[in-house]
């Protein structure tokens, strides 16, 4: 006779509680222009976010990362903070002319000596620390031999990688080519709102194919000195791109966005080819020429998880004419970052906004992710980046409450939750970002931490979305509902 297995009454304490699968990567994440100062110390030299920002009109009120947070006197501060917070493991960028100040040559040993000891002090304290190679901050140098449209600039990321993985190789486990490959090609050389702030849709194609091409050049160069064990990946702010309607135009619109914004950058990275219909869509403003033989095979390396950035969906339609890409929530500029897709019109998808007026919406993380799970079922996922800004402020007592951040975080890391539960294999979740910091055209107007930083006396003040997170990252689970645990 078949028993029925007892099943345990809920704990109250417990009930409507998400745990987490054991072994989840519960992590913060910074980036070395956003955060460090010191722009002329130790034989750093400009990058293109030095010059960009130093150009009246480019960055809002004329903000700089010339001191940034000061991290890069801070850093012992800031990693105790990291330690306060509980976390596995810390997502920072290794700042290219700091390290090769030229963009050629041998390394700096200052440069390099700054993240050895901030690699040694995470290990330290039981936080793993996980490396962006590139994070937007391409040395002057390089752009001015022609920068990122140029091919040179793939090989000469290939021997920066392979500087950074004879001098932290030893310690750093997991690594990260490029971060959003989307904003360096389509921002910084199509509609021009960040570095170089150059608008050519056609250098902004040859650009997206010579930052794939640094991907695999620079993932080689990685794997050659690695030890068996260490983890090489890219991170991609994949958009969530939902049509307007369910109109044949308006998916068409969907489509070619998806093309420009997500397929071009996993078409040959996880795929080994570029999409016939981007290729098609564009062919108006490029021959793709560029591509030569053997680089797509030399793009499609083996991925060991995908970093994926996420935090607002992306919604269109056909337009009736050009212009509209302005509304497109990547900034304001006459020049569209979308090569070949200006019939489309950006709307504002519904909902509730953050301080960037990017709609909050949780289930665009999740149909993404179970999206991702479908196109690429082997791949690991890793949320490299998660989070949002609002107008944050120091009360009275010396506190800072950030109720809607907490429920934005509780959002998402519910919707992680549900994903895993549908089988996605989401190994980890980075909090975008431990301080606020230099928002790149927004300057230092956008709070995206969880740390406040007072920018006149570099005070950091953990915000109450700090202790949320410290509790969910303690006990590997999202409590039921958003105030709980702050
Ligand atoms: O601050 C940026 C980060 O540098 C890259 N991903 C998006 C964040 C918020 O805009």
């Amino acid at each position: 006779m078949a028993t029925a297995s007892r099943t345990a009454e809920p704990d109250p304490e417990t009930r409507g509680v998400r745990a987490f699968p054991p072994g989840f990567l519960w992590g913060t994440a910074t980036a070395a222009y956003q955060i460090e100062g010191a722009a002329d110390e130790d034989g750093r030299t400009p990058s293109i976010w030095d010059t960009y920002s130093h150009t009246p009109g480019r960055v809002r009120n004329g903000d700089t990362g010339d001191t940034a947070c000061d991290h890069y006197h801070l850093w012992r501060e800031d990693v105790a903070l990291m330690a306060d917070l509980g976390v596995g493991a810390y997502r920072f960028s290794v700042s290219w002319p700091r390290v090769q100040p030229t963009g050629r040559g041998p390394a700096s040993p200052k440069g390099v000596d700054f993240y050895s000891r901030l690699v040694d002090e995470l290990l330290d304290k039981g936080i793993q620390p996980v490396v962006t190679l590139y994070h937007w901050d391409l040395p002057q140098e390089l752009e001015d031999a022609g920068g990122w449209p140029e091919r040179d600039t793939a090989h000469r990321f290939a021997d920066y990688a392979g500087l950074v993985a004879d001098a932290l190789g030893d310690r750093v486990t997991t690594w990260t080519t490029l971060n959003e490959p989307w904003c360096s090609a389509f921002l910084g050389y199509g509609s021009g709102v960040h570095a170089p702030g150059r608008t050519d849709q056609a250098d902004a194609l040859r650009a997206a194919h010579h930052l794939n091409l640094a991907h695999g050049l620079g993932t080689r160069a990685l794997r050659d000195r690695l030890p068996t064990g260490a983890r090489t990946s890219v991170t991609l702010n994949l958009h969530h791109v939902r049509s307007l309607t369910d109109g044949d135009a308006d998916r068409d619109a969907a489509r070619r966005i998806d093309g420009v914004a997500n397929r071009i950058f996993t078409g040959p990275m996880l795929r080994g080819e570029y999409p016939e219909d981007v290729l098609r869509d564009t062919a108006h403003l490029t021959d793709w020429s560029f591509v030569r033989d053997g680089d797509t095979e030399t793009i499609h390396r083996p991925l060991d998880f995908l970093g994926v950035n996420y935090y607002s969906p992306t919604l269109v339609s056909a337009a009736s004419g050009p212009g509209s890409h302005t509304a497109d929530g990547h900034g304001v500029s006459d020049h569209s970052p979308w090569p070949g897709a200006d019939d489309v019109a950006f709307h504002r998808s519904p909902g509730t906004t953050t301080a960037m007026g990017w709609a909050v919406d949780p289930d665009g993380l999740y149909e993404l992710l179970l999206r991702v799970k479908g196109d690429f079922p082997e791949l690991p996922l890793v949320i490299t980046e998660n989070g949002a800004a609002f107008d944050d402020y120091v009360d009275p007592e010396g506190r800072v409450h950030d109720p809607e951040r907490i429920s934005y975080l509780h959002g998402h890391l519910a919707a992680v939750h549900r994903a895993i539960e549908a089988g996605v294999d989401v190994r980890g979740y980075f909090l975008w970002s431990l301080l606020d910091n230099f928002e790149w055209g927004h300057g230092y107007s956008k709070r995206f931490g969880a740390v406040y930083v007072d920018y006149a006396t570099r005070r950091r003040i953990p915000k109450q979305s700090f202790h949320w997170y410290a509790r969910v990252v303690r006990d590997g689970a999202l409590p039921p509902d958003p105030g709980a645990g702050a």
